[in-house]
């Protein structure tokens, strides 16, 4: 296991960036044969070669599910097999270090190159690398070969299980709603470093009036003495801080009359980013290597009643959403994301959930760059049983994920889980380690769980500092029957708050809504129906906000999302206020109304 930073590839002027994205070879072994291609030492040849199975083009970043016409593609469970060749330039011949990275590959994988293994990694959503210095050819044409499988287990993050039908064929089941996409679905990059070289930075960040503080820790790896130099420059390329003469690889900048990060729409410049540079230099003070990092100052503060960003309290109005989108499923589109982010602030929303798991790196900086405040959920969803084993990977899922997004202005609050069956005694136990974890990594942020059992059965709760809970008034619980709602989450809301003494958010609301249906009076699935459970729950959220420790409300979904086939699903799961094309429903001009209200009441 690979214990180093996971810092993103940045090019600098001591780092070359190289891309693998693009095209590759793409391979589904024979039905009666599971791990075909282990044997066969697939990783040791061009997958075009092979003469017995059907040799795909994929594009890389995607998801493989959606591309082709072949539902068993669509639907496989188990290995398949990426390849592709790439040039490594003979100029990166002891140029130092070389490193091979992937965004994401769901769900477990196997990487060699040129017929050598180099990396395994499990769980998706996560991002891994390798040095893979000496796996390359240079100047030559090289193979890289990863193996990916998709299967979820009782003790994978998140849980499923598979069954075998009557012709023998492997199907997967879950929890969870979401269709289990597959696949290298983030970009794959090959990046170079210095042999000496900055490994990691962690940022945190404070406030005093209107001086700003900026707490640094450079961990780099080195044979030669070298200091650290810090500078931190701003929109405009001036220096507004830097390390003093020592230039140790720790200390704070002190940045008076900061810009600090705000959300969007609590300030007319929201997202305001500094570059923290970071120098590693020689003891002749010649640059050894150079890291660049974005980094927002702002302060975190909670109590039991309300969240607090720079000393000001915050109400967050936003979704759930999904990385979710046609052919593509959960492959990274640089298209797709900048639409959301349009629509996101189109809509008014502050603020977003990464429901049911970590979002591409890409997604998450514009989320810092446009002030969207951020609940950062990692993969565990619909755990239905507790296992040790589980545990061990779940906090895996927290450690890379938080090394992953600690120095992110927009990450707000910790998510550890959506869901889980918490009103099992083993929960109790569970949740204790996964929370202590949390805090062991970052104790900067709150911690929460989005419960979906009753107030009075979760044996979990009691370890976060934020209640989240999920309730579908109108939809699973009183399925048509909207004049319910207000009193309901009223009370709920009111239960959560006065049985554990923290500030609440509703993280999800809503119902399935076709989008052109509709019925006067309103009738389940039209949108008629859901403009009016919407209003029916903004009813109770604005009696909520005037008890003081209702601190958010998020619509179950942005938009709507794939699901497994099922027949409580037409098409997928359509909660969306936008369809999966993300264009607007009633409901979403409905919620965009309410959220620039919210704004211009509160701001
Ligand atoms: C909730 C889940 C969410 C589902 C939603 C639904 O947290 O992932 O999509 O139900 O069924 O319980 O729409």
């Amino acid at each position: 296991t690979y214990h180093g930073g996971i810092l993103y590839p940045r090019p600098s002027e001591t780092r070359q960036v190289v891309s693998l994205d693009g095209l590759w070879n793409f391979v589904i072994p024979q039905p009666n044969r599971p791990l075909q291609g282990f044997d066969e030492h697939w990783y040791k040849k061009n997958l075009k070669e092979l003469t017995d199975v059907e040799v795909h083009i994929m594009p890389v970043p995607s998801s493989y599910n959606d591309i082709t016409t072949n539902w068993k593609i669509r639907d496989h469970v188990g290995l398949v097999w990426y390849d592709r060749k790439f040039f490594v330039p003979k100029s990166w011949y002891q140029i130092g270090r070389v490193w091979l990275r992937f965004g994401s590959v769901s769900y477990a994988s196997q990487v060699w190159i040129n017929g050598r293994l180099v990396m395994g990694h499990e769980i998706g959503h996560l991002p891994f690398l390798a040095e893979v210095t000496d796996f390359l050819i240079y100047g030559k044409e090289n193979l890289i070969t990863v193996a990916c499988d998709n299967t979820l287990l009782a003790d994978t993050v998140p849980q499923g299980k598979v069954d075998t039908l009557e012709t023998g064929r492997l199907v997967q089941t879950y929890n969870f709603d979401f269709f289990n996409y597959a696949g290298i679905d983030r970009p794959v990059t090959l990046y170079t470093t210095p042999k000496n070289y900055i490994d990691d930075i962690t940022v945190a960040t404070e406030t005093d009036g209107d001086v700003g503080f900026v707490d640094y820790r450079i961990s780099y790896i080195s044979d030669v003495n070298v200091t650290c130099r810090v500078s931190l420059i701003d929109k405009k390329g001036n220096v507004v801080a830097k390390s003093d003469e020592r230039d140790e690889p720790y200390g704070i900048l002190e940045v008076p009359k900061a810009n600090f990060w705000w959300p969007y729409l609590m300030d007319p410049n929201p997202g305001y980013l500094y570059t923290l540079q970071v120098e590693l230099l020689s003891e002749h003070r010649d640059l050894i290597d150079k890291y660049s990092q974005p980094i927002g100052i702002r302060s975190i503060a909670w109590t039991n009643t309300s969240l607090l960003i720079n000393n000001r309290p915050v109400y967050l109005h936003g979704f759930g959403r999904h990385e979710d989108s046609d052919i593509r499923g959960k492959g990274l589109d640089l298209p797709l994301i900048i639409r959301d982010y349009n629509l996101i602030r189109w809509v008014g929303a502050n603020a977003y959930r990464t429901s049911h798991y970590p979002y591409a790196e890409e997604i998450m900086d514009l989320a810092d760059e446009f002030g969207i405040m951020i609940i950062d959920e990692c993969p565990s969803v619909d755990t239905e049983a507790f296992y040790d084993s589980l545990l061990i990977k779940h906090k895996n899922s927290l450690t890379e994920l938080i090394k992953r997004d600690k120095n992110r202005p927009s990450v707000i609050i910790w998510s550890a889980a959506n869901e889980p069956r918490t009103q099992y005694p083993q929960a109790l136990g569970y949740f204790k380690e996964v929370i202590n974890h949390i805090k062991s990594l970052d104790i900067t942020r709150p911690t929460t769980i989005v419960e979906a059992q009753p107030v009075n059965s979760v044996y979990s709760s009691q370890f976060v500092d934020i209640i989240s809970f999920n309730r579908y008034n109108g939809w699973y619980v009183n399925g048509g029957n909207l004049d319910v709602i207000p009193l309901s989450v009223v009370a709920e809301a009111t239960a959560w708050h006065e049985k554990f003494n923290k500030p609440v958010i509703m993280q999800e609301y809503g119902g399935d809504t076709l989008e052109g249906l509709h019925f006067t009076p309103d009738f389940i699935w039209s949108e008629e129906y859901q403009v009016n459970l919407m209003s029916k729950h903004f009813q109770a959220f604005d009696q909520l906000r005037t008890r003081g420790f209702f601190i958010g409300e998020f619509i179950w979904n942005f938009a709507d999302f794939k699901t497994a086939q099922t027949f409580t699903r037409v098409g997928g799961n359509k909660k969306g206020i936008f369809t999966r094309s993300r264009q607007p429903k009633a409901s979403a001009h409905h919620l965009r109304k309410r959220y620039w209200a919210l704004a211009t009441q509160l701001y």
